[in-house]
């Protein structure tokens, strides 16, 4: 792994490598040379079908970010990614075995956090969130679309509906449950989208993947960075809105096995969409706000059934600690969306005392 760490134009000689964080899908490690730390990432080649062109989104982006962050007087070494090139100036760097590995900056004194602590800390990660959105709102460079239908609900059912039939691990007769969770709901979440392919709400730069552990706060818990900019893709802002809540405000934990501690915390709640909505309200149409509240429900409802699908096909997308995490993993995400439908018109309500204030 040295000999690969070289491959980036570090500053200094490689010293440590070490494992880091919690993602589900690729491989990171953090570098120290010694001068400074980078991260370093074998990207998924499973999930990420042009890793390339993903690395071209990422520059992009970022880059723009950068200026932006420049012009306003902040640190864009601090507040934005960094991409590290290879000596030979790509992106990324591909080992013998075709793998594909990728360097960025460590951003020294950040924090990263698994759950939201306080009201003030969701605020925060709002806020990061709302402000990511508005500097890209006028991003208008060509964006890959390296992850074809990430959050469209109809081409997750086309794949639900190909899982189902292969029941490639033979799983599918142990969870009729689970399954009549996902069907009973097809029809709403489907409506739901159409008001996307409808045109009624308009595709922008979002992050897609907002749970918190893909912000760096500061030492004070303000939000620093957004990081994980894998799928960085056009898609409607409630994506990362509806994202963000199963953590910044589920009571219990992602994967927790006592459903009766998962669930929607009002608080956390209010907390975040304060945040979210200090930036966002400057760029949000009607229809997108009027979408917020349901866009919980849309995405907890999308990850129980990504979940339960990779269940049924045998644990090959998420990487997993135990036999049934993918399992354990959407019963507690259908046990966070029971919340949201019951929380669903005090999620409203807030939201619209937030924007008449
Ligand atoms: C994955 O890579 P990570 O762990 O930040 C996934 C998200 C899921 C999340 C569930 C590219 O995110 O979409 O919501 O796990 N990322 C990808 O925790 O599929
Ligand atoms: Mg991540």
């Amino acid at each position: 792994m040295q000999r690969i760490a070289e491959q980036f134009r570090l500053d200094g000689a490689v010293r440590t490598i070490a494992a880091l964080g919690e993602g589900f899908i690729n491989d990171t490690y953090i570098v120290t040379t010694d001068c400074a730390r980078y991260v370093l990432q074998r990207k998924n080649r499973r999930v990420f079908a042009d890793i390339p062109a993903m690395m071209r989104n990422i520059q992009g982006v970022t880059l723009f970010l950068k200026e932006k962050v420049r012009r306003a007087g902040g640190d864009p070494q601090r507040e934005v990614m960094t991409v590290i090139p290879t000596h030979d100036r790509t992106l990324h760097y591909r080992d013998a075995e075709g793998d594909y590995w990728t360097m960025s900056l460590f951003i020294e004194g950040s924090v990263t956090c698994e759950a939201a602590t306080t009201p003030e800390l969701a605020r925060c990660g709002g806020q990061g969130i709302g402000r990511f959105q508005r500097l890209l709102a006028d991003y208008d460079a060509p964006l890959a679309d390296i992850l074809p239908g990430f959050h469209n609900i109809r081409i997750r059912f086309g794949q639900w509906d190909d899982s189902l039939a292969r029941d490639a691990a033979g799983r599918r007769a142990t969870v009729t449950r689970e399954i009549e969770w996902i069907e009973s709901r097809r029809d709403e979440m489907l409506r739901f989208w159409q008001r996307v392919e409808e045109g009624g709400i308009p595709l922008r730069v979002t992050h897609n993947d907002t749970k918190i552990n893909n912000i760096l706060f500061d030492r004070n818990g303000g939000a620093l960075c957004m990081i994980d900019l894998d799928t960085v893709l056009r898609s409607p802002c409630f994506n990362d809105f509806g994202d963000a809540i199963r953590t910044y405000a589920n009571r219990g934990r992602e994967d927790d096995e006592d459903l009766a501690a998962v669930g929607v915390d009002m608080a956390m709640f209010r907390g975040f969409a304060e945040g979210y909505l200090s930036e966002a309200r400057a760029f949000l149409t009607p229809a997108e706000s009027d979408a917020l509240a349901f866009s919980v429900r849309y995405i907890t409802y999308e990850q129980v059934l990504r979940f339960l699908m990779d269940y049924l096909d045998g644990d090959t997308y998420y990487k997993i600690g135990r036999p049934d995490h993918n399992l354990v993993r959407a019963r507690a995400q259908h046990a966070l969306l029971q919340s949201a439908e019951r929380n669903c018109d005090r999620m409203r309500d807030t939201i619209g005392e937030l924007l008449r204030n």
